[in-house]
């Protein structure tokens, strides 16, 4: 009986200090930082995000079998109140790049996901003859999670100034974090793995055993609001601007502008009721994607002008990742580049200009997870452990 009181004053004492939590959070965020773009940049920002709930941390979980985790649409908030926003949670839907840094036309080099292979990472880079500040990287998403070294990814990627887009897993990383850094801030790892069992995280997708809870603590400060700083859609500037980049797809019916955030990042076909996660249910979203785009003339876009028109449908090509399943998809107006390195795959590059494809062999890095998950326990979390160890440079 004693035991029980003790549990339960412990459990409420508990409920409070996620409240105060909460509350902190709330007005934290209230206060919000707010994106302002390079003044060389437009930002489009995203729609609210659809609130399904303002006190939702013990909502019955509905629980995902592993396989379909990922045709879960992420991004669905539970714990925020309807007043709360987040930049977190609503980076810019498109983000339009006018101008390269430094002014003069680059070569750009699109790399597919790339899940924390920072060895990878480094042996394309030297592969395709990487030059900083003569070539422009850009990610289509996913550089962390699954593989080893993720956290060093986020660091090299920022040392060399790539662009990116977001993909789901950083997604999730970038929600743990939002969270850990909120109502979760007191909550020790069995306090979490309590919360867990009852169903009580705020998203479906957060799971102690995957690796996202472990990068979010991992990443400094600067990682975080630079990884949460990706948009969801990007189009390059002159000379290349008929390009984009995101993670999962587009939706063919929708102007740039006016694409839904999380269907973006997890996209993979097109089903008579909208577009999807999974691969199965209906029309490959890239097949339907340049039927669209026989309408209308790329000529059209090819005026150079990056004041283009993204609330209309237009001529865009666009290069994406995360469809591991169906592996590299080269065609005339998409360039699927997510060539399944992380699963002992290829990490693949798409270069401009010449269309060409450069690939380096990967280690088979997730196959279970347990590895790579005892390595990144063992560094704890002190940051300051994680460097990146090596660079393509040292590689020459
Ligand atoms: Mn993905």
């Amino acid at each position: 009986m004693l035991n029980s009181g003790r549990r339960t004053r412990r459990a409420l004492l508990y409920l409070l200090a996620l409240a105060a939590g909460f509350a902190l959070y709330k007005h934290m965020s209230a206060r919000s930082l707010e994106l302002i773009p390079p003044s060389s940049e437009v930002a489009h920002t995203t729609p609210t995000t659809t609130i399904t709930s303002s006190v939702a941390l013990h909502e019955p979980p509905s629980m995902p079998q592993p396989d379909q985790q990922d045709s879960k649409v992420y991004g669905r908030l539970k714990v925020r109140a309807d007043d709360v926003k987040s930049f977190r949670a609503q980076p810019p839907t498109l983000f339009v790049k006018k101008t390269f840094t430094g002014g003069a036309a680059k070569r750009l080099i699109f790399i597919g996901d790339i899940h924390g292979s920072l060895k990878e990472f480094n042996q394309l880079l030297c592969k395709v003859k990487f030059k900083q500040g003569q070539d422009q990287v850009v990610l289509v998403g996913d550089l962390v999670a699954k593989g080893p070294d993720s956290v060093a990814v986020v660091r090299r990627a920022r040392q060399i100034d790539v662009w990116a887009v977001r993909g789901n897993h950083d997604d999730r990383v970038i929600r743990w974090r939002e969270f850990l850094d909120g109502p979760g801030k007191t909550l020790s790892l069995d306090e979490l793995k309590t919360l867990e069992k009852s169903g009580g995280l705020p998203y479906d997708d957060f799971k102690l055993k995957k690796d996202h809870y472990t990068i979010a603590r991992e990443l400094s400060p600067d990682d975080i609001t630079w990884l949460a700083a990706l948009p969801i859609i990007m189009a390059m500037p002159p000379p290349y601007a008929q390009w984009v980049v995101l993670h999962g797809g587009a939706d063919p019916s929708k102007a740039l502008m006016d694409q839904v955030a999380d269907d973006v990042i997890v996209e993979r076909d097109i089903t008579s009721s909208g577009p999807t996660s999974s691969s199965k249910d209906g029309t490959a979203w890239f097949d339907v994607w340049a039927d669209k785009m026989k309408g209308f003339t790329p000529e059209a876009n090819i005026d150079q002008n990056a004041n283009l028109d993204f609330s209309v449908i237009r001529y865009n090509k666009i290069i994406y990742g995360h469809d591991a399943g169906r592996n590299l998809q080269i065609h005339p107006v998409t360039k699927g580049l997510d060539s399944r390195c992380v699963y002992g795959g290829q990490l693949t590059a798409f270069v401009l200009p010449g269309e060409s494809l450069v690939n380096v062999q990967c280690a088979s890095y997730d196959s279970g997870d347990k590895d790579a998950r005892k390595r990144r326990r063992r560094l704890g979390n002190d940051n300051a452990n994680v460097k990146v160890l090596h660079t393509h440079e040292e590689l020459l």
